[in-house]
């Protein structure tokens, strides 16, 4: 959109006002049963009962774990990061930004012998984020997983879009926490990894705000609190 000035409907937003705490604020072990049910990705998922029970998947409360990452972006110091050159302040909050044809990347080098990875971290849809409109969007939000797509789905500022699901193997789940009317929502993302991408021993995540877009920073995404945890049991 290229005015904020529409107002998004805010019947099925989150009604916080508040970006989060910079403190964790992801449960490393979230519940995955409280979820919403509506998860539009999961109809081509393969069978649920294919992969193993959730307490059999990395955190970092489990005594074979290693946090390998921890970035709240506080200090403006992109260290590894490819693809974006900045970070950048909204209502105070330190965070990576990425605007359209941005793709911040970063690899991490795995412990021999990581048998899974979970990866936690905020995502901001900032400003006029349209969804599925036929004139503005559609806009999306894309994460790389060592160079694999993984598309988290449809995006619209002021509506909630939480679901879950899995993808090639990788379990996802989203969840918007907060909302600050015509300025941004903001969402928990986790990801579970399994060994098939972790074989190279490197792990590389990016990112993408897939929007149709109608100027720069128009609708741009942005990344927080970012935690990577490796498993070998
Ligand atoms: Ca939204
Ligand atoms: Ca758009």
């Amino acid at each position: 959109m290229p005015t904020l000035s529409r107002e998004p409907s805010k019947s099925a937003g989150p009604s916080a006002t508040k970006f989060p705490s910079e403190s964790p604020s992801i449960s490393d072990e979230p519940s995955y049963t409280s979820m919403p049910s509506r998860s539009p990705s999961v109809s081509n998922a393969p069978s649920m009962t294919e992969f193993p029970s959730a307490s059999t998947f990395c955190s970092a409360s489990r005594s074979d774990a290693l946090v390998l990452s921890m970035e709240y972006f506080n200090d403006g110091i992109l260290n590894g990061w490819t693809g974006v050159s900045s970070t950048t302040t909204l209502l105070g909050q330190s965070y990576l930004q990425f605007d359209v044809g941005d793709k911040p990347t970063k690899s991490v080098k795995l412990p021999s012998g990581t048998r899974n990875v979970h990866v936690e971290f905020l995502f901001y849809e900032i400003r006029s984020w349209d969804g599925n409109n036929p004139n503005y969007g559609p806009d999306k939000f894309f994460v790389y997983v060592n160079n694999r797509l993984l598309d988290l789905g449809l995006f619209q500022l002021g509506v909630n879009e939480s679901s879950q699901g899995y993808t090639n193997a990788i379990r996802w789940q989203h969840q918007t926490i907060s909302n600050i009317p015509s300025v941004v929502d903001v969402h928990t993302v986790v990801l579970d990894i399994p060994e098939m991408y972790l074989t190279s021993g490197t792990l590389t995540l990016g990112f993408q705000a897939a929007t149709k877009d109608s100027g720069p920073l128009n609708e741009p995404g942005g990344l927080d609190n970012l935690k990577i945890v490796a498993c070998s049991a």
